[in-house]
């Protein structure tokens, strides 16, 4: 493996403007980015750390159409947003461009027409689905129809979610529009693709062969099954006019793929960064190329996108593609549709001056090797038992202590009051350095994390076994004991500094702090300082004390999941009231049909309750019956009722039902039927539920 690397360039993928930010993206590639070019900067290597916005795509355009804005609106917005979010979390790009720039429209368009000119795409003609009403093709996400598998009417064109398959729109029955409920119809287009079983073999000599095994088995796992499942040739451009154009003749309305133009979006803005020099980054071979993505994007960084370097000529590989999985929040996957996910611009709303401490437990908890939860508590517990209590809680005692018992100086060391402990504390703070540097050149953050941590766990050890306050108890043994004092505090006021530097690529505004206290400038930050025991002159003056970190309260974390649970629950409202109400027609012959007029005494008559319905179950030999168990609260009864044709059961467990109780109870294909649940026929003659619009308690009566 080469190692003598000139130069380093990471890139961070970039995002698609078209929402926030929140947690699981920092998790999984924005931190690991930066603690990794934060450290090389320290190591004062010459490295360039890339992002920008995504801003094409069908995402942005069906998001601008459901607002009513226009697709440049939408991404100006969230530019800015997502820009402002990453500032504010001291994630270092040196630069975050965006991929509607002119610089990106012309490199993209350059890249394409140097492939076309090349002779190196397919143009194929194929039927597509077509909205004529929105008058444009549709992806296959935006075509909805019934599951062919499930029967799910809402399934998607490319999957099923109720029951997962996945699925091409070809197999949906009655496939209609997303955007506009209209029935589809299809139109031939033409379109420019790129074959990737062309380079096959290219592939496999560089990923299976070239030893890409040192990449995270997620990684190579994935590349190696693309590989052995075999390539086939990929359509690159796309029907719209959101995206960069199609830069060559006979291309009108349309655009390239954004998972061509993104990615080559990380050299536009290399090149917006280095007008002079970006080619060096990109051509030359002693550069070191790193994407770090999420693990949705391994096959766009280590399939389509080398092939397209490699087809186009001229472009470094990238050394390495360390992707993450997925963070969770709170055991549930993050769905930014559900607003199931935790705003990174709402966090430094809410915890301003706090930014470390998320970072801390996202990095200390990164989904590194396989998918993992985030939960207020376990922030709660990193912050307060492990930056709170330890790491601050060491620097915090040092401090007080040297003001007290050293008279705010850096105290000198002497070696003849020299112990083996302080000795072995040494050590530890030189193999440290070693290890966090090993960890992060592998990519492992969260063990590197761990050695900060645990170094200065150790410094608190050390000064809980000395113990300072108590030597400086015994006035007749004060000489001899203020050396052993200020060998203490000397070396804990050394750690200190050492954990600045340690805790500078992870911790960053911390590190700051540090440097503030001791009255050192930036520059003690330097990865070579590591290790160090001189970083501070003995003599030299200190500032007071502050605290680095302050405790998570229970009503904080309690507060954060309540909006948590409130939103999920506002969703499924909204989400509901959205619902096409299964029939508006009215059919016009059953009003003829009236029955005659009662009393109010006759209506009342009838007992009617709410009543969740708990099991359900085929009636053999009865096409239309299903057995119910209801909950009426009070008691659970047997039910029969004639919805077989329109309800799985499995699908109308828990849902809660109007049931006419006090009817008497009669027998159904030998089950005794002790209710009924009352039904609304539509004009197809399917009948629906009559429900309360809220659930209420089981047995709630309803009048
Ligand atoms: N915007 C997908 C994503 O945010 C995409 C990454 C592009 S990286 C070139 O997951
Ligand atoms: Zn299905």
């Amino acid at each position: 493996m080469a190692t003598d690397y000139k130069r380093i360039l990471v890139t961070a993928a970039l995002p698609y403007a078209n929402g926030p930010v929140h947690i699981g993206h920092l998790a999984g590639c924005y931190l690991p980015s930066d603690i990794y070019v934060r450290y090389q900067r320290a190591q004062k290597r010459d490295v360039k750390f890339i992002c920008g916005s995504d801003e094409h795509g069908v995402p942005i355009t069906i998001r601008a159409m459901k607002e009513g804005i226009t697709p440049q609106d939408v991404v100006d917005k969230y530019h800015a947003l997502i820009k402002d979010s990453f500032a504010q979390m001291g994630i270092s790009f040196d630069i975050y461009s965006r991929t509607s720039s002119a610089t990106h429209r012309q490199t993209s368009q350059a890249f394409f027409k140097k492939m076309y000119d090349d002779g190196l795409f397919e143009e194929r003609e194929s039927e597509q689905y077509f909205d004529s009403e929105k008058n444009m093709f549709l992806a296959d996400r935006y075509i909805v129809g019934t599951c062919p598998n499930c029967g799910n009417e809402n399934a998607y064109g490319d999957q099923c979610e109720r029951c997962g398959t996945s699925l091409s729109p070809e197999e949906l029955i009655n496939p209609r529009s997303a955007l506009s409920n209209a029935p589809l119809v299809k139109k031939a287009t033409k379109h420019w693709y790129f074959p990737l079983n062309d380079y096959e073999g290219f592939l496999k000599e560089w990923i299976v062969d070239g030893k890409k095994d040192e990449w995270k088995p997620n990684v190579y796992g994935q590349c190696k099954s693309w590989i052995d499942s075999g390539l086939h040739p990929r359509a690159m451009t796309r029907d719209s006019d959101w995206g960069v154009p199609v830069p060559i003749e006979g291309a009108d309305g349309k655009v390239l793929y954004v998972w061509f133009d993104a990615p080559i979006g990380y050299i536009s803005a290399t090149k917006e960064l280095l007008p002079q020099s970006w080619d060096e980054y990109w051509k030359k071979e002693d550069t070191k190329l790193v994407h770090f993505i999420g693990k949705d994007n391994i096959v766009f960084h280590c399939i389509i996108f080398p092939a397209m370097l490699k087809a186009h000529g001229g472009f470094v590989l990238p050394e390495n593609v360390p992707a993450n999985e997925f963070l969770n929040i709170e055991g549930e996957k993050v769905s930014t549709s559900r607003n199931w996910a935790v705003w990174v611009n709402e966090y430094v709303q809410e915890f301003p001056d706090m930014q470390d401490a998320l970072r801390y437990t996202l990095c200390a908890n990164a989904p590194e090797t396989k998918d993992n939860d985030f939960t207020w508590k376990e922030f709660q517990d990193r912050n307060n038992s492990e930056l709170v209590a330890i790491f601050g809680n060491f620097i915090n005692r040092g401090m007080v202590l040297m003001h007290k018992l050293c008279g705010g100086k850096v105290p000198a060391f002497h070696d003849d009051a020299k112990e083996e402990r302080d000795i072995e504390l040494i050590k530890e703070i030189m193999a440290s350095k070693a290890a966090i540097e090993k960890n992060i050149e592998q990519y492992r953050f969260r063990d590197a994390l761990y050695e900060v941590i645990d170094i200065a766990r150790k410094g608190n050890k050390y000064l809980q076994e000395v113990a300072p306050w108590s030597l400086a108890k015994t006035p007749e043994l004060q000489v001899e004991n203020q050396k052993k004092i200020d060998n203490c505090l000397h070396i804990c006021l050394q750690l200190t500094a050492n954990l600045a530097i340690y805790s500078n690529p992870f911790l960053p505004f911390t590190a700051k702090k540090i440097c503030h206290m001791l009255k050192v400038v930036d520059k003690m930050l330097d990865w070579e300082n590591g290790g160090r025991m001189d970083l501070l002159k003995t003599g030299y003056p200190l500032r007071a004390p502050e605290l680095l970190f302050r405790k998570i309260e229970d009503t904080e974390v309690e507060q954060q999941r309540q909006k948590l649970e409130e939103r999920a629950i506002a969703f499924k409202a909204q989400q509901m009231a959205n619902e096409p109400k299964p029939q508006t027609v009215v059919e016009e012959a059953k009003a003829h049909e009236l029955k005659s007029i009662i009393e109010f005494d006759d209506f009342a008559k009838i007992e009617l309750r709410a009543g969740t319905i708990l099991s359900a179950e085929k009636v053999q030999k009865a096409d239309k019956l299903l057995k119910l168990e209801v909950d009426l609260g009070f008691e659970k009864r047997t039910i029969v009722s004639g919805i077989a044709l329109h309800y799985q059961p499995e699908d109308i467990v828990g849902k809660q039902v109007t049931v006419v109780v006090n009817l008497a109870p009669r027998k159904m294909r030998g089950i005794e039927s002790a209710g009924m649940i009352l039904m609304a026929e539509d004009a197809n003659g399917k009948l629906i539920f009559v429900s309360p619009e809220t659930t209420v308690g089981a047995g709630s009566e309803v009048k």
